[in-house]
């Protein structure tokens, strides 16, 4: 029956090795570049696919799974059933109702909100010591949702934010100046979407810092071109949306790289939600919004204090009051 003989006088296997367990819910563009990315990387010894379809979902994971000879060794299952789910480390929420022609966002957001009541409940009974990483739009808002759902501790509940938003600027940046957009350091935080705030003063490339080295050079058209990449940013989604249906490929990798900083304990610094009361002058009420927080094995280690003038610091107050009247209309 053994395929190998085993070696005699063997030491029996070290059970010191922690087993890591991803659950991915929604198999849709999003789940699934999300998936791959993780298989890719090698982040996990075993990958949980979860969706309300079972056809596609089993399509999903034999594709996947169909790749073994080319990847590292994970363990992929896929159910409706969220028993399939126990044990996880790390749980990340990408199921999401499609818009319906001519409904108001607050319908959809409605329609996600109760997605969320039967999603995460099942999330907290099966992995009640994960973290809920939710990427599922509008993302502040239903990672709020998921905070309040779950009775987690705020610092295992976070929502992927700007990771995704920043790493567009730092590509544009980089695609501007001609240099590696990993040597580019820049945030977007706030709202996700059409209110972030770029945050120009944090701009560096190689250590040197952009805004004050070309204001010292009085070059100022250059500013100028920086706000048309926040704007381009801002634009990015709807044209790429526009062009081919949907984004998958960047949020996949924004998102594995959330999942490596949890997983592997690395203590990056990323612009994704967490709860911002109490950071940056944000007093009233609970709202999770992207500020540059550091991530590792026990999710939102802390709150980075980067310096925001009047006008950046005024846009994030604005966007928190924003998304606070659109909670209070939830009924959470
Ligand atoms: P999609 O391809 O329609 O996938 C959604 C999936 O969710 C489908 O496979 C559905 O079957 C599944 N689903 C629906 N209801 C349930 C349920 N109750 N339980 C389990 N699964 C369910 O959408 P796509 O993958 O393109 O987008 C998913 C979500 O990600 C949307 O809300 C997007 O707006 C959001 N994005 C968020 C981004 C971010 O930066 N935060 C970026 C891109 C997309």
């Amino acid at each position: 029956q053994v395929f190998f003989k085993p070696i005699t006088n063997a030491a029996p296997p070290s059970s010191t090795k922690r087993q890591t367990k991803i659950s991915v819910i929604g198999a849709g563009n999003v789940g699934m570049a999300i998936a791959q990315t993780i298989l890719t990387q090698d982040l996990t010894d075993e990958l949980v696919l979860v969706d309300a379809k079972p056809d596609k979902l089993r399509g999903e994971m034999l594709d996947l799974q169909h790749a073994a000879a080319f990847l590292p060794r994970t363990k992929i299952h896929a159910s409706v059933d969220y028993a399939v789910t126990a044990g996880s480390d790390l749980c990340i929420v990408t199921a999401g109702a499609r818009q319906i022609a001519d409904e108001s966002r607050l319908n959809l957001l409605q329609r996600n909100v109760s997605m969320f009541k039967n999603i995460i409940p099942h999330l907290v009974r099966y992995s009640p010591d994960s973290t809920l990483l939710i990427v599922s739009n509008p993302v502040d808002i239903l990672t709020y949702v998921a905070w309040k759902l779950s009775g987690f501790p705020s610092n295992r509940v976070i929502g992927s934010g700007t990771n995704l938003d920043s790493s567009r600027f730092r590509f544009l940046i980089a695609d501007h100046l001609d240099v590696n957009a990993q040597d580019v350091q820049a945030y977007i935080v706030g709202e996700h979407g059409d209110s972030s705030v770029a945050l120009w003063s944090s701009i560096s490339v190689g250590g040197v810092p952009v805004l004050s080295f070309l204001e010292n050079q009085q070059i100022v058209y250059e500013k100028e071109t920086l706000e048309s990449i926040h704007k381009a940013v801002i634009d990015s989604a709807y044209e790429v949306i526009s062009l081919k249906g949907y984004t998958s490929w960047a949020i996949g990798y924004s998102v594995a790289s959330l999942a490596r900083s949890i997983l592997r304990d690395q203590r990056k610094i990323h612009p994704v939600s967490v709860l911002a009361k109490g950071f940056y002058g944000i007093e009233d009420g609970e709202v999770f919004l992207s500020l540059p927080a550091q991530l590792g094995r026990g999710g939102v280690l802390g709150v980075t204090n980067v310096h925001l003038n009047d006008e950046e610091s005024q846009r994030l107050r604005d966007s928190a009051k924003t998304i606070l009247e659109v909670q209070t209309q939830l009924g959470i």
